[in-house]
């Protein structure tokens, strides 16, 4: 019997741009290992995402392509969907907020809510472009940033330095239309008063034993609360998203006004979810609605608020059985080259750009992003390190360990895993410590220390190339015996290596386990496993693990940066 369900959701990518290796190292690359452990562990889990389609940043990318908003969500979405699925990382769904379901859904919520008097009207002073006869939602107003002073903040966030704003906050706001200074106009928008649940998110996230939450997300969560939650809008002057729902109000009044995307977005993961049990014919609720669920929320940091404050508010008001998130994991920033990642100032390197660079080179890429994951702090990618990485820890050690391996055991024993002789001190030592890997890597992963795990994978591989290097098994042995205790030895590590590499290096371990001719086991087997592979065993065709990386190439990335336009 499985106990209980894990809900995984990773925040739904905008669809306005391709997504880049700070996407991938922030949110989706956590989710991927922390997800296929839990598949490992034989628990029931659905892993959900979809493509974020509404917002302000759709048709302002629509206006700087010179197209419409629906051919950009169509161009983004399957572009995004397809580096995920190329770069290993396979979700139970991935949707489009555009579906007639998710309309449906995120409108019944405003609707109950609305019903229920659980939201309010107001008619409130807003900006707008005299001259483009517009509103300006967040992205449509840019200015100061109250905060860090710098320019170009947007109404709703100042990128620099990760604050929410409201566009009022914006010092010499500018229309980013026309780039004229805004007027005040009067509009009427529908809000949530945030205010009421100030108790229960009080009690919910700083009493209900959430100190466990990782530092950044329980910070940003506690200071909204410390400053006082007010009354937040949930719908904006915008054609492109969801239409509000004609309740009580006149036709001319809805017109070209929507759903805020940042209340309808997270009802996507409900309505994603609702889209998979419909195509698989199963029962939704339960991965929503039963209190043993639990339910995982991997995220940017820009995302905290949201998900931590606003949507937990909209599942407590709706109020209809919904859970609450178990965990919300954020990372910092990833920087490349030491600058901030930008598309518009093509500072960046997108996941299908990098594979049409480097075909077949997913793990690479995938390593060195674990590696330098940003779980406490921004952090870095170059390239230069990136080759350093696989060139002097994949290809030299990991690649190296598993290939003298199946070279010596070609050589010496036709390919077969032989019965060990007596076991020497450091022989029983290595054996012992492969044993306590599986326990040892699921406890990082299950604290979310991704980084750990990585070092404590890779000490294996060093522990095995380091062994064979002292045993040298390949120099004028005349004792055969000695020689197949080595191996045995060595293919304990090698076995192992290809049972955790699943986790962070997907298709090396399938190059492994055909090498190897092994099946990827649950991590109780290989917990409790005397022997990764057994002595008889007849080992396949042995291809190379990694390829090194050429200055050549490097040079070409760094020549790259930043000059060219995005090729899709
Ligand atoms: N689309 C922002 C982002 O891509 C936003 C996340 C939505 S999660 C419901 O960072
Ligand atoms: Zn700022």
């Amino acid at each position: 019997m499985k106990e209980s369900k894990y809900t995984v959701t990773a925040a739904l990518p905008y669809a306005n741009g391709p997504i880049h290796i700070g996407h991938l190292s922030g949110v989706y690359l956590p989710a991927d290992i922390f997800v296929r452990y839990l598949r490992r562990k034989n628990k029931e889990v659905l892993f959900i995402c979809g493509s974020d389609e509404h917002g302000a940043p759709i048709p302002i990318q629509a206006k700087k392509e010179k197209t419409t908003p629906k051919a950009i969500v169509d161009k983004y979405h399957f572009l995004i969907k397809d580096s995920f699925t190329n770069f290993g990382i396979h979700f139970d769904n991935y949707s489009r907020t555009s579906t007639v379901i998710h309309h449906e859904i995120s409108t019944s919520f405003f609707k109950k809510l609305h019903k229920e008097k659980k939201i309010f009207e107001k008619v409130s002073e807003q900006y707008y472009d005299n001259e483009a006869k517009q509103f300006l939602a967040d992205r449509y107003i840019s200015g100061i940033c109250p905060h860090c002073k710098k320019k170009e903040a947007y109404g709703d966030q100042c990128e620099n330095c990760g604050s929410s704003l409201s566009p009022e906050e914006l010092i010499d706001p500018r229309s980013t239309i026309s780039g004229s200074i805004p007027i005040l106009k009067k509009t009427k928008h529908w809000y949530l008063p945030l205010n009421k649940y100030q108790n229960f998110l009080e009690k919910w996230i700083l009493k209900d034993h959430k100190k466990d939450w990782k530092g950044n997300v329980y910070g940003q969560a506690k200071s909204w609360l410390d400053k006082g939650l007010k009354p937040r809008s949930i719908t904006r002057d915008l054609n492109w998203g969801v239409p509000i729902p004609l309740i009580t109000t006149t036709k001319k009044e809805v017109r070209e006004k929507v759903l805020y995307v940042w209340f309808e977005a997270p009802i996507g993961y409900i309505s994603s979810t609702i889209e998979w049990a419909k195509r698989k014919k199963k029962d939704w609720k339960p991965y929503w609605k039963n209190e043993n669920t639990k339910l995982i929320q991997f995220i940017g940091k820009d995302n905290i608020v949201f998900h931590c404050i606003i949507f937990p508010v909209i599942l407590k008001a709706y109020n209809n059985g919904y859970i609450l998130p178990y965990k919300i994991l954020a990372n910092e920033f990833l920087h490349l080259e030491d600058e901030k990642i930008s598309t518009s100032r093509n500072w960046g390197v997108w996941l299908h750009e990098y594979l049409k660079d480097f075909p077949n080179q997913q793990d690479p890429l995938r390593y060195i992003l674990i590696a330098n994951m940003p779980e406490k702090k921004d952090n870095n990618f170059n390239w230069k390190d990136f080759q350093r990485k696989n060139n002097t820890e994949l290809v030299a050690v990991f690649g190296n360990f598993v290939n003298r391996s199946l070279t010596l055991i070609q050589k010496y024993n036709n390919g077969i895993i032989p019965n060990p002789g007596i076991l020497s001190i450091m022989d029983k030592h290595i054996l012992k410590k492969i044993r306590k890997y599986p326990e040892n890597i699921g406890k990082l992963i299950e604290s979310f220390r991704f980084r750990e795990a990585l070092v404590y994978f890779m000490d294996l591989a060093r522990m095995g190339n380091k062994y064979l290097t002292e045993e040298e098994p390949w120099k004028g042995f005349t004792n055969q015996q000695r020689l197949e205790t080595i191996l045995y030895v060595s293919f304990q590590i090698v076995g192992m290596l290809a049972q955790l590499s699943e986790l962070f290096l997907p298709y090396t371990a399938n190059k492994l386990f055909k090498m190897l001719r092994l099946k990827t086991l649950f991590w109780n087997k290989i917990e409790n496993k005397e022997e990764i592979i057994c002595p008889g065993h007849v080992l396949g065709k042995s291809t190379l693990l990694f390829q090194k990386i050429t200055n050549g190439s490097i040079e070409k990335q760094l020549r790259k940066l930043g000059k060219r336009t995005l090729t899709l």
